[in-house]
């Protein structure tokens, strides 16, 4: 988990987010997916990856992301799209604290791919230990 800088450009027409693949990340950018419109309380994720590496910004509002590498839990909250999360493999994430005008931006590394996700926490916990071992 690393925060890193993201640019912005604020003038008088509004904001321009930008985030180039293979130069502000160090992978390339194959897949931008867009999380908004969460409830109240409503909490998201509950999943690892086993490959994919991913950057999230919070384009507009906020949200916060719980993560947890099987040793080690951390909050973070993304407030501001000047700033961006990277998540690499093997991190269970969720996330919860959604303002209304949340729009939340994924950048990851590889296409969509159920096979990638690991939904249950006890077996994220067992493929940890193995990833260690
Ligand atoms: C992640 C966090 C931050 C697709 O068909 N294609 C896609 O590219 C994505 C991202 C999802 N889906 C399908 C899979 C599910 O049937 O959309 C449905 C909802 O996805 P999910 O419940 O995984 O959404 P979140 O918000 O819990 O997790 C998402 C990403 O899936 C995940 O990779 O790291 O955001």
């Amino acid at each position: 988990m690393q925060l890193i800088n993201v640019k912005n450009i604020i003038d008088s027409r509004g904001k321009l987010t930008i985030v180039e693949g293979s130069k502000d990340i160090s992978f390339e950018i194959k897949r931008v997916y867009f999380i908004s419109g969460v409830p109240f309380n409503e909490r998201r994720g509950f999943h690892a990856h086993k490959n994919l590496r991913q950057l999230a910004v919070c384009i507009t509002g906020s949200c916060s992301f719980l993560l947890d590498d099987g040793k080690v839990e951390k909050t973070i909250i993304l407030e501001n799209s000047s700033e961006g999360l990277l998540i690499n493999s093997m991190i269970w994430r969720e996330m919860f604290n959604f303002s209304s005008d949340c729009v939340l931006a994924v950048f990851a590394d590889n296409y969509y791919e159920e096979a990638d996700y690991i939904r249950d926490y006890d077996i994220f916990l067992g493929e940890v230990k193995t990833y260690e071992n």
